[in-house]
């Protein structure tokens, strides 16, 4: 059994190229800190281009070698012994994202026990690919088209689930025949370097899979500008998302961008309001709020809008805040200084805009909490869907609250928004919620539930929330490009 010190390294936490564990060629590193504690956890080796270089040069030299000579079957193997390795270190990957991401460790082990399943799912997803046969205008030509992967693709993820996200990436992009560099986040560096080195153990050829740390400005812009590199996949805030668009522009990558939401909850007075308020809650403290399809915009018909405020206050001043490595953890800290920084300036924001805010709980007595990032649960009440609480992805465990009148408004409010990422809709009339279904301008509706992503289904964001999908077979198709061949029979 895993435990949280045995769990994180001593030595320098490296990159890993070509299959072998190496310091950054500067030899610069950086230290990663538990969000809970504030104490030092770990010193990582930070790249820089040279870095990124070595690791998409190792990368091609797989893509055209081991890794193209597999055959799907080979493949899809190779990723079922890479599932295997992890479900047998799912307990030390959740030690490891508890300590680094300051996730509680309920929380933590729910999310890594889902890693072995998103490898066996493209394990099999990847034998459905197939080109196809077109009867072009032409007897004399047999034209049909040919599947293939991309090449080397940059994945670039966030702290807020660190190791999932990588796997997600990385899953489709290898099941389809790609190879990849990873440039995990700076903030939590640790536990995407063990994914590593489990793809090694599982046996995975050295270079199919490499991990270039360092910050964003310097090794993640490296990767979305290195012309070798055929696709970026980037999950991150919007405003991030746009520069990897404009570097990744320069030589006409393939992007995928999972960016920021505000995403509506909607609430018919109709509606199951235990399930709702349910809904609600779970946004709001599931990973402290730091999630980017967390409904965080909640419109309440005014009907139920009292009744609905007050089940759902009590539910959160009963939330179990605490250090992520208690067993009856719900709601641990943010990620950092800047989160909590974030979070506290938004309240301001929203007062300063004529909203009122209720915190749900006082946790400055608890002195256990004094060194973490810690913020208790908050709503705004009173708000209007033009304030920039209502606009602006905050991040954290903060709702805007704010009521209407009749299904059309319910549409009006919920698509007034520059995001369109996710959304959640509660009601007991089924013909009500496949019209709010239809008419709601987001990637994902949730009706009566707020499991908003399952591996095999598409995820990914309408406006400015994103491009393209992850997860699903949408994933594999995205990670692949179609040639045509035309024969001619003359
Ligand atoms: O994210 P960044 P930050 C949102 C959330 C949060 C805000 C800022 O609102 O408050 O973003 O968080 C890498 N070229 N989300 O600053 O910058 C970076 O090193 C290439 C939503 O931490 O988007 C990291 O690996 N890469 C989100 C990754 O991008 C760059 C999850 C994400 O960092 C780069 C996290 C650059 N120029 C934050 N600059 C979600 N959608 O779930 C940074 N990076």
């Amino acid at each position: 059994m895993y435990n949280s010190e045995n769990s994180i390294r001593k030595e320098i936490y490296p990159l890993m190229i070509d299959g072998k564990e190496v310091a950054s060629m500067s030899e610069k590193t950086f230290i990663s800190y538990c969000p809970a504690t504030g104490r030092e956890l770990a010193s990582v080796y930070e790249g820089d281009e040279r870095d990124i270089d070595l690791a998409v040069a190792a990368a091609r030299r797989a893509f055209f070698g081991p890794w193209a000579k597999m055959t799907p079957k080979e493949r899809s193997r190779a990723l079922m012994r890479f599932a295997e390795v992890l479900e047998s270190k799912k307990e030390m990957f959740a030690q490891i994202e508890m300590l680094d991401v300051g996730k509680p460790i309920q929380h933590a082990r729910a999310s890594t026990a889902g890693l072995a399943g998103a490898l066996e799912y493209y394990a099999g997803c990847l034998f459905t690919l197939a080109g196809e046969s077109i009867n072009v205008s032409d007897h004399t030509i047999v034209d049909f088209t040919l599947r293939e992967p991309l090449g080397v693709c940059g994945l670039i993820v966030p702290w807020n689930y660190p190791v999932n996200l990588a796997v997600l990436k990385l899953a489709p992009a290898l099941a389809a025949g790609n190879v990849v560099v990873i440039k995990p986040s700076e903030v939590t560096p640790l536990s995407t370097t063990e994914l590593g080195l489990a793809a090694l153990e599982a046996g995975l050829p050295a270079g199919v899979i490499n991990i270039v740390h360092g910050t964003g400005a310097v090794a993640g812009s490296a990767l979305s500008r290195h012309p070798d590199v055929a696709k970026v996949s980037f999950t991150g805030g919007t405003l991030t998302g746009r520069r990897v668009y404009v570097d990744a522009a320069a030589t006409l990558k393939r992007v995928t961008l999972e960016l920021g939401g505000k995403s509506p909850l909607v609430v018919f007075a109709n509606a199951d309001l235990d399930a709702a308020v349910a809904g609600a809650y779970n946004d709001l403290v599931r990973n402290t709020g730091q999630v980017c399809a967390a409904c965080t915009r909640v419109f309440l018909e005014r009907p139920i809008h009292d009744e609905f405020v007050e089940k759902l206050m009590a539910k959160l001043r009963n939330a179990r805040i605490g250090l992520p490595g208690d067993e009856s953890t719900e709601m641990g800290p943010l990620v950092n200084q800047v989160q909590q920084d974030k979070v506290r300036d938004y309240a301001k924001i929203g007062q300063n805009e004529g909203a009122t805010l209720l915190w749900a709980q006082d946790i400055s007595g608890r002195d256990e909490l004094n060194n973490g990032h810690f913020v208790a649960p908050a709503v705004f009440l009173n708000a209007k869907n033009d304030m920039r609480i209502a606009r602006e992805e905050i991040f954290g465990p903060v709702q805007t609250i704010m009521s209407f009148e009749g299904e059309e408004q319910a549409v009006e409010l919920a698509n007034d928004s520059p995001y369109g990422l996710a959304a959640a809709i509660y009601t007991r009339d089924a013909a009500l919620a496949m019209r709010m279904a239809r008419s709601i301008q987001a990637g994902t509706v949730c009706i009566n539930t707020s499991a908003k992503a399952s591996v095999d289904a598409p995820f990914g964001g309408y406006k400015e929330s994103g491009i393209g999908k992850e997860r699903g077979v949408a994933a594999l198709l995205e990670d692949t490009q179609v040639k045509n061949v035309r024969f001619s029979l003359k």
